[in-house]
């Protein structure tokens, strides 16, 4: 297969239906937004290609049940939906009994434009992630706000963990693995 890309970063959403896993891929890959709820049945993924000095880096965003092969997985709730937030901790279990060890993790408090229908302080969210050692972000995949920055943080833990060396990480190097300067390209 001819060579596409020179890094391969797979992420994963993963949080109850509803949450905007969907609308966050959307917005990342291609900067959109659309009301209409479609529920995801099976895998919903979005590729988006970035040239960063002649290197192409694709990110390759799923929202599935499935964490085989994650590098990074980004838990998400809605703020608006307190069941939403509790089921977090149902995820996380997931995360632990399924996904590889050490995969960079991120918890996300999306749909922060409806400010009056809020039903989950942004404290809590900020401690339940301090309590599993993760970042924390509230973001709008409609008004667009801390999505780059989300995405852009952990492909830098991700990047950050394979500088520490190999670990079984489906991490596609086809070229130069000098690569630092080409992180952090979505901040
Ligand atoms: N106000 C607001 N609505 C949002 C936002 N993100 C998503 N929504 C709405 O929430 C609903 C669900 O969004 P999806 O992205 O389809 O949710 P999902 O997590 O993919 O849901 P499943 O595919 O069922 O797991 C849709 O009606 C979206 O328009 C946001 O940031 N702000
Ligand atoms: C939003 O998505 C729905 C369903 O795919 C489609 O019918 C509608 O035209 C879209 N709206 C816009 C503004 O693109
Ligand atoms: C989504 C997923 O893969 N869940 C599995 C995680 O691991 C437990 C225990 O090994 C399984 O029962 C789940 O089905
Ligand atoms: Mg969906």
């Amino acid at each position: 297969m001819a060579k596409k890309y020179d890094f391969l970063f797979k992420l994963l959403l993963i949080g109850d239906s509803g949450v905007g896993k969907t609308c966050l891929i959307i917005r990342f890959a291609e900067d959109n937004f659309n009301s209409t709820y479609i529920s995801t049945i099976g895998i919903d993924f979005k590729v988006k290609t970035i040239e960063v000095e002649g290197k192409k880096e694709r990110f390759k965003t799923i929202t599935t049940a499935y964490y085989r092969g994650a590098m990074g997985i980004i838990l998400v709730y809605d703020i608006t939906d307190e069941k939403s937030f509790e089921n977090i901790q149902n995820w996380m279990k997931g995360i632990k009994e399924n996904a590889s060890a050490g995969v960079s993790r991120m918890l996300l408090g999306n749909k922060c434009d409806i400010e009056a229908k809020r039903k989950v302080s942004t404290e809590v969210g900020e401690k339940l992630a301090k309590e599993h050692g993760i970042r924390f972000f509230e973001t709008s995949a409609k008004s667009s706000i801390n999505v780059e920055e989300a995405v852009g943080l952990i492909l830098d833990l991700i990047y950050f963990l394979f500088l520490q060396g190999p670990s079984g990480r489906e991490v596609k190097i086809t070229s130069s693995t000098e690569k630092k300067s080409s992180k952090c390209l979505l901040l």
